[in-house]
């Protein structure tokens, strides 16, 4: 199942851990208060798994997707994505992550505005609320790849927290209203 911690705001490397202790887990209940969503599919050379999510993608109505791999060597711009993902964001669409290998952390904010980590590993899938502030960062291995799926064109622009007005954004109005 998924593992997910109260984030320690320590200075220690963003890819670490960032465990209080002793560590504070938070259930999957309590994020999918938040509205955050999980499923676990199996993901396997044969490729069965995209049965499964060709399902979701009808179901909820994801019409695109792309792959990215996120690695120093394969990722153009790496060292300016990695900081532009870590940067507290919404988005004005749920932003759904199939994870196909490797791993990494999500940080997603609770009711408190304080973090909770995620960590997404192989045959994860984590769907994120419109509206809902969250990051991203790889974890100590430094490796990730992820189908990225989207309800219309990849429209995934991130708003940042404060730079923009996003705690008058619809979006985020709108999530506060459903979750908080
Ligand atoms: C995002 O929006 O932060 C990303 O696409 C990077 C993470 S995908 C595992
Ligand atoms: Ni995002």
């Amino acid at each position: 199942p998924l593992q997910a911690w109260k984030f320690n705001p320590t200075q220690e490397d963003q890819r670490e851990l960032h465990k209080f202790d002793p560590n504070q887990e938070v259930s999957i209940q309590e994020l999918a208060a938040l509205g955050v969503l999980y499923w676990n599919i199996p993901v396997t050379d044969d490729e069965k798994h995209m049965e499964s999510v060709e399902t979701i993608c009808q179901e909820r109505q994801y019409k695109n997707r792309d792959v990215i791999n996120i690695k120093r060597d394969t990722l153009p711009n790496y060292d300016q994505k990695i900081k532009t993902f870590f940067e507290e964001h919404i988005h004005e669409d749920e932003e759904i992550r199939f994870i196909l290998d490797g791993s990494g952390y999500f940080d997603v904010r609770n009711k408190d505005d304080e973090w909770i980590r995620v960590a997404a590993k192989k045959s994860d899938m984590i769907i994120l609320p419109a509206g809902m502030y969250h990051r991203f960062t790889l974890d100590t291995n430094n490796y990730i790849k992820a189908m990225r799926l989207f309800k219309e064109d990849p429209q995934w622009t991130p708003l940042n927290r404060e730079v923009e007005t996003t705690d008058t954004n619809k979006f985020r109005l709108d999530y506060l209203k459903e979750f908080h």
